[in-house]
């Protein structure tokens, strides 16, 4: 998937071109429109669940809010400047669907859409491809109240939202994503309740998964009736690259059942026209799934996937049993509730070694080990990194620099697996880094920095990171460089 739609030459493999990236592939970076813009209450916008929770004691990190974030409402033309300093080819954004229809329903609200109209023209007067995803998890709190994802009337409302947005951004817009980790909207925001709007029910999260499965197609068939036909349609997944503590049958059943409703809940219907039969059983006593109705499953599917976008930070360990007692990297809310249906008797590991300020573990070979096998099971499907970094104690030096070498060394390993993906035929087509800046880290507030370029939250100043001037090299360059030699 590419700006031209055209699939980018196959790489080379010899030494001397092996580090080179396919021309064509498409360098970028991502944000998403609640940790970024700020601006809660302006021009008509209206409170989504992330507003709603976020204002919730206990619920953020210090309690902290999107309120003002990065401000990036007011400032996006500074923003993008900086953007095309860095070089970069494509910026993935999100729209805020409360801006653009504060209800949820009815008429747009022009001031919101001109946000994104503006925002656009600005990306393609700086020569940088703009990438629309139509949700990244901030559903107005209207449709929260009239029952949220696990009601269906949200999937009808996210089809005449995508129109919408398709109509007012169709001539600038040619790459558009429907959801961003519908696993998260699903899983963490209904079941585990870790995010908004913070509800604890397995079947509310999967009735929830199959209304986001059912939004995706209504989204598609009314984007592909308003834009031009060269316009690409995708869909983001987080897929969790599942392994196995032990080859026992019963660790590999807990894997099994973990990529059932990590992965397979999504590709299933999006991509195979069904639902697997294996996470049907494993969550039968919860629910038949009569939620699924009749055409569901042809309407989720009827408009190809022009690219699918993959989004990667570390891998998933598991064996069978119940959990020890401790630190848990599960994605369990307090008061242990599950997010995964069917597998809430997993025990997810910490693998040893390097870790995230996240607390997640630095292992670029699950994103090779992801793409071999995406690439294996969807071969013609192009693929495209629509997310990718990591979160470190960033903090401004004394002389007024930021230096993250740990970032880098993140990145370049990550970007060495991309590549060696690629030379052994992964067909993937381009690499967002998230995130253009630090940014509201959902329920870590502001306590986590997963930028490039790092943000003063008090005076807005934004200050690129040695990641951000490393980055911008390699985007140049089309290349990786060598390793770097301090991590
Ligand atoms: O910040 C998030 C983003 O919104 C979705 N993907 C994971 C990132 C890091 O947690």
């Amino acid at each position: 998937m590419t700006a031209s739609g055209t699939r980018p030459a196959a790489s080379g493999t010899s030494a001397a071109n092996a580090r080179q990236f396919p021309p064509g592939f498409l360098w970028g970076a991502a944000t998403a429109s609640y940790q970024i813009e700020g601006a809660a209450a302006e021009d008509g916008r209206t409170p989504s669940i992330w507003d709603t929770f976020s204002h919730t004691p206990g619920k953020v990190f210090g309690g902290h809010t999107g309120d003002v974030a990065a401000d990036h409402y007011h400032r996006f033309r500074d923003d993008v400047r900086l953007m095309a300093d860095l070089g970069l080819g494509a910026y993935r954004f999100s729209v805020s669907w409360s801006r653009v229809q504060p209800t949820g329903r009815g008429p747009a609200v022009e001031r919101g859409l001109d946000f994104y109209r503006a925002l656009t023209d600005e990306l393609l007067a700086h020569g940088i491809e703009p990438f629309a995803t139509l949700y990244h998890w901030d559903l107005p709190q209207d449709l929260e109240d009239a029952g949220g994802w696990p009601a269906r009337d949200t999937a009808d409302r996210f089809g005449e939202y995508a129109r919408i947005v398709g109509d007012a951004l169709g001539d600038r817009v040619q790459m558009w994503t429907t959801l961003n980790e519908p696993w998260c909207s699903a899983f963490l925001g209904y079941g585990s309740g870790v995010h908004a709007p913070g509800r604890t029910d397995p079947v509310a999260a999967l009735r929830a998964a199959h209304h986001l499965n059912l939004a995706h197609g209504r989204a598609a068939e009314a984007l592909r009736s308003v834009l031009p036909a060269r316009a690409q349609l995708s869909v983001t997944l987080n897929l969790h690259h599942v392994r196995a503590r032990s080859e026992s049958p019963a660790d590999l059943d807990a894997a099994r059942r973990v990529d059932a409703v990590g992965n397979r809940v999504f590709t299933g219907p999006l991509l195979d026209g069904a639902y697997p039969r294996d996470l049907v059983a494993d969550t039968r006593r919860l629910t038949d799934w009569s939620f699924v109705r009749d055409g569901d499953l042809a309407a989720i599917g009827r408009h190809p996937l022009d690219g699918l976008g993959l989004n990667y930070y570390t891998p998933t360990l598991v064996s069978a049993g119940a959990a020890p007692d401790g630190p848990r990297n599960d994605g369990h809310g307090a008061g242990g509730h599950s997010p995964w249906p069917g597998a809430d008797d997993v025990t997810f590991h910490q693998p040893p070694g390097e870790r995230t300020a996240m607390g997640w573990s630095v292992d670029p070979t699950g994103l090779y080990d992801l793409l071999a096998r995406v690439s294996r099971e969807r071969p013609g499907l192009p693929l495209l990194i629509t997310e990718n970094g990591a979160a470190y104690e960033d903090a401004v030096g004394p002389d007024g620099t930021v230096d993250d070498p740990e970032r880098i060394a993140y990145l370049h390993g990550h970007l060495d697996a991309v590549l060696k993906a690629i030379s052994n035929g992964a067909d993937v087509r381009g690499y967002f880094l998230w995130s253009l800046m630090d940014n509201f880290e959902w329920a870590h507030g502001y306590g986590k920095r997963f930028g490039a370029v790092y943000v003063d939250y008090d005076t807005q100043m934004r200050i690129p990171k040695s990641s951000a001037h490393w980055y911008a090299g390699v985007v140049r360059a089309g290349r990786l460089p060598a390793p770097p030699t301090t991590a």
